[in-house]
């Protein structure tokens, strides 16, 4: 593929509600998109850094600096035969993961239009629909808690995770075991405990957790794997994996049961797949997880999900959910029995509507090739 020029942009979008973790509220996105031409088409990537250094240390800003100084011009005077072949190219820089995979994946989403085929195809799925669950944000109230699980119930999701910290757990699962006590239900600590409260921890086992995720240090295997030997209830590792290799430690030390994969934790598409993979050759269960993307990047979480063994319902919900207005068309929509369908049509399935995206920016820059003598 031949590469023409990268454009870097930054977009703000508010949440149509603000999303609350443990490490913080976020109400407005600013999200850097990045373009890659050639070959006559756009590639779309969707960076899911954050606008603080709280879930991982990147942040849009750093993702743009080594984008813009490092991985662009890298990227710009190559000829990729493949998105696969990205990650090769960016070896030299260590870490940036969610920048390195902003760039990759829009590679693979050109040359997913360049060959016509259907993106998830090309990254070797198979699943024709895919499964629901939503990520629900720590509430200002346990009755608004119980108001949106119930929102979210009678939209048909089929797994409600709910935020948590210490003071905003056993009280929650409680209310809402009690309203609903069969539905499939997780929780999501963002590292926010310590082994120091694993006596409260074995508690979340009265609940019948599908699992809980993250609960101690983003960087942690053998906590959690001490952790993981107290309790009934999975543990899912989500900060915690940036790669195959910390998959393949989590999974020996067992750590966790269940891994969540974001492209954008891993470095990209390449990374996500390899991930997945050797977590199915070892019968651990894997599930995408979100990081409030637009449809950019909720089109591509769409298309990974098709993987095999991504058998539990991932954080992948309808457009509507965190947006008034997505940049794709038509906008990402869940079925009533909580399904997404996975696009058949050539490359992400989803058009791009740059009018809108153009009057969102608030910063551009192009990337080109240095010419050669
Ligand atoms: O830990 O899964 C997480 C959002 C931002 C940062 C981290 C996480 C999340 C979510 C939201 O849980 C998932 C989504 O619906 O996009
Ligand atoms: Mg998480």
């Amino acid at each position: 593929m031949r590469i023409d020029a990268i454009y870097l942009r930054e977009i703000r979008l508010p949440l149509v509600q603000p999303f609350q973790t443990s490490f913080g509220t976020t109400t407005e996105r600013r999200i850097l998109l990045v373009e890659v031409r050639g070959e006559g088409l756009v590639g779309w990537g969707d960076c899911v850094a954050g606008e603080h250094p709280y879930f991982s240390d990147e942040t849009i800003d750093t993702a743009w600096l080594v984008m813009q100084q490092e991985l662009g011009p890298l990227l710009a005077s190559a000829e990729p035969e493949h998105g696969g072949k990205i990650p090769g190219m960016f070896r030299q820089v260590r870490g940036h993961r969610m920048a390195k995979a902003a760039l990759e994946n829009a590679v693979w989403d050109l040359e997913a239009q360049m060959k016509r085929v259907p993106l998830a195809m090309l990254l070797g799925g198979s699943r024709e629909v895919i499964d629901c669950g939503v990520s629900i944000g720590i509430q200002p109230s346990l009755e608004k808690q119980l108001a949106e699980v119930e929102k979210e119930l009678a939209a048909g999701y089929q797994r409600i995770k709910l935020k948590c910290k210490p003071g905003w757990d056993v009280k929650v699962f409680e209310a809402v075991r009690d309203r609903w006590p069969e539905i499939t239900l997780s929780c999501d600590a963002n590292s926010a405990y310590r082994l120091k409260d694993s006596d409260h921890l074995v508690n979340f086992d009265e609940f019948s957790l599908l699992m809980i995720e993250q609960p101690l240090w983003a960087d942690d295997f053998y906590f959690h794997s001490m952790l993981q030997k107290r309790l009934e209830t999975p543990i899912c590792l989500d900060e915690s994996i940036r790669n195959r290799r910390d998959a393949l430690a989590a999974i020996e030390m067992e750590s966790c049961r269940i891994i969540n994969i974001k492209c954008g934790r891993v470095g990209g598409f390449s990374e996500a797949i390899a991930v997945h993979n050797a977590a199915q050759e070892r019968g651990v269960p894997v599930w995408c997880g979100g990081m409030l993307e637009t449809g950019i990047g909720r089109s591509h979480n769409i298309a990974l999900s098709s993987l095999d063994n991504f058998s539990l319902p991932g954080d992948v919900s309808a457009s509507k959910r965190y947006w008034k207005e997505d940049i794709i068309e038509p906008e990402v929509e869940v079925s009533p029995t909580g399904q997404i369908t996975v696009p058949d049509t050539p490359g992400r399935g989803f058009e791009v509507r740059t009018d809108l995206i153009e009057r969102l920016t608030v910063r551009k820059e192009e990337i080109r090739a240095m010419a050669m003598a």
